[in-house]
């Protein structure tokens, strides 16, 4: 049998922890026959709640799930771990100024940045679930610097997956048939998705819808789809954001099919003029257990104005960021 993996999860015992975990243990992270370990990070207010989750997992009795560890201590979570989900993080309050957010959200990322550094396997795959996911993976990197920063991501599937999703309605085609959709930029209202390159039945995708529901219906409705779900819900996307989770690092482990690709916020290489370092969302493959932005994509001036002002708060993100000593 295959060495089992070592996953962390922090926000263990929060809402998408709870969504997350089970299809951890059952073994859909990365493959059905391989054994896994968990390792659960949550603030001590919380341990015993993910004790309680822990139960749950144990009564699953789950083939793959050789151990489950629990602790408040990020350098025990960390500690070996190959796969570090990071879901905990500091939410917006009212009266909350987007500074205080980033610096509350330093306060979490930095120590887990410096146990990575310090504890993870060699091997280590981070992505960032916690918002604002972008700035927190950049954070994390930043205190990581033994480990490559290609390590460091942060999540747009699910983004992503609400593209696909809302263009499969429209034009009644499965989510199966459409190939190449892409999330540009940040993880919040700015985000662009790009019909531009996407393909439904091997033809162009934006030229099977018109240009008003592309741009007054298509890019809204994904971009502000995490507050329609509050609206309704009363609480936020958990299970849907679990499974972008999963579809990521499935992606990253397994790879893109042929002739496809998916959205990842990665570290910019300069690619499409995203200042290089930051933590942006691309169209990207993954290849040989890494994700490669897609290059050479001709960019019209309708995504190109959209993918520039996304990535303006990006960098304005970093500039908030740098002021406070985070990066
Ligand atoms: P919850 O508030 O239910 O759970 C968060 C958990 O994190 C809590 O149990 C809390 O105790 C724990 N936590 C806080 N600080 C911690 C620390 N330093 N170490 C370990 N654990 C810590 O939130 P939930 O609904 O699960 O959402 C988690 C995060 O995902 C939020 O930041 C949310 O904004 C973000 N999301 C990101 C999405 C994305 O697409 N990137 C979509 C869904 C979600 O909104």
């Amino acid at each position: 049998t295959p060495s089992p993996v070592t996953v962390t999860v922090t926000g263990a015992a929060g809402q998408i922890g709870y969504a997350l975990l089970f299809r951890i243990a059952s073994g859909q992270l990365i493959g059905p026959d391989i054994p896994i370990k968990l390792k659960l990070l949550e603030i001590p207010q919380a341990v015993t709640a993910a004790e309680g989750t822990a139960m749950e997992l144990t009564d699953c009795a789950f083939p793959l799930l050789h151990s489950i560890d629990v602790t408040d201590d990020a350098r025990q979570a960390f500690d070996g771990t190959n796969i570090a989900l990071l879901v905990g993080a500091r939410p917006r309050t009212q009266g909350m100024e987007r500074g205080d957010l980033l610096e509350a959200n330093g306060g979490i990322f930095k120590p887990q940045g410096e146990a990575i550094n310090a504890g993870a396997a060699s091997d280590v795959r981070v992505l960032a679930v916690g918002n604002p996911a972008n700035t927190n993976a950049l954070i994390t990197q930043a205190h990581a610097p033994d480990v490559p920063a290609e390590r460091f991501t942060a999540m747009t599937r699910l983004d992503h997956n609400r593209a696909l999703a809302q263009l499969a309605a429209k034009l009644g085609v499965g989510v199966g048939d459409i190939r190449k959709l892409a999330i540009w930029g940040n993880h919040s209202a700015t985000q662009y998705p790009d019909l531009f390159h996407a393909e439904v039945g091997g033809k162009s995708a934006a030229e099977q819808v018109d240009r008003s529901w592309l741009a007054d219906e298509f890019i809204p409705t994904v971009a502000k789809r995490g507050a329609a779900i509050i609206d309704a819900r009363g609480a936020s996307s958990a299970a849907s954001a679990a499974n972008a989770a999963i579809d990521h690092v499935h992606t990253w482990v397994n790879g893109t099919a042929e002739g496809d690709w998916t959205s990842a916020g990665v570290v910019s290489d300069g690619s499409y003029g995203v200042p290089e370092g930051l933590i942006s969302s691309f169209p990207v493959v993954a290849r040989n257990g890494r994700y490669e932005i897609v290059q050479g994509l001709d960019i019209d001036e309708f995504s190109r104005e959209r993918i520039d002002a996304s990535v303006a708060e990006l960098s304005e993100e970093r500039d908030t960021v740098r002021k406070l000593g985070l990066v």
